[in-house]
């Protein structure tokens, strides 16, 4: 499918309820839903102000501990993807050309030792876009109804995105507490 196609396609209505109420420890539960254009965690927390500078004040935030599996169920009728951010939106496709080796100049938004996470396990945000950019259902594409999980192992922020719905605003932060 032409991506900008695709994007197009991007824009209809937010506000999808999340079903159900099944909160953490529930076999059934997740901690974040994602409908047509946004992630909906479960509860939200406020960015406080000593919080990173990069780290976005104005989309949902969820918190955890250290050791906690995060799950992202897809509620939506769309496909989404979920992908760290590691450097400012809109420079991956700029820097399209550069190989995956994450050998580049940008900094990590990633806290210190932390590993990239992304649907699709990719090992960067360079070859998350590109995939996606590229193949049919790529960039680590999760199906209605469908899940991705990652265990957060290093506190800190970090910051993360649809590939598809970006223009669309849909991002999400996470707090790994200690
Ligand atoms: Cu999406």
């Amino acid at each position: 499918m032409d991506r900008r196609a695709f994007l197009a396609g991007g824009a209809a209505t937010l506000g999808t309820a999340v079903a159900g109420c099944l909160g953490r420890g529930s076999a059934d539960a997740y901690d974040v839903a994602m409908v047509s254009d946004g992630f909906v965690p479960q509860s939200t927390v406020a960015v406080p102000d000593d919080a990173p500078s990069w780290v976005p004040r104005d989309v949902p935030t969820l918190e955890v501990s250290v050791g906690d599996e995060v799950v992202w169920e897809n509620t939506g009728a769309r496909n989404h993807t979920v992908t760290a951010a590691t450097r400012r939106h809109g420079e991956v496709e700029a820097v399209l050309g550069i190989p995956d080796d994450g050998g580049h100049s940008h900094p990590s938004f990633l806290p210190e030792g932390a590993s990239f996470f992304s649907s699709g396990d990719f090992a960067n945000e360079v070859a998350a876009t590109r995939s996606f950019i590229e193949e049919t259902n790529g960039g680590g594409a999760i199906a209605p109804g469908e899940r991705y999980a990652h265990t957060f192992e290093v506190p800190g922020w970090y910051h993360y995105f649809c590939i598809p719905h970006l223009p669309a605003g849909m991002m999400g932060n996470v707090r790994v507490r200690e």
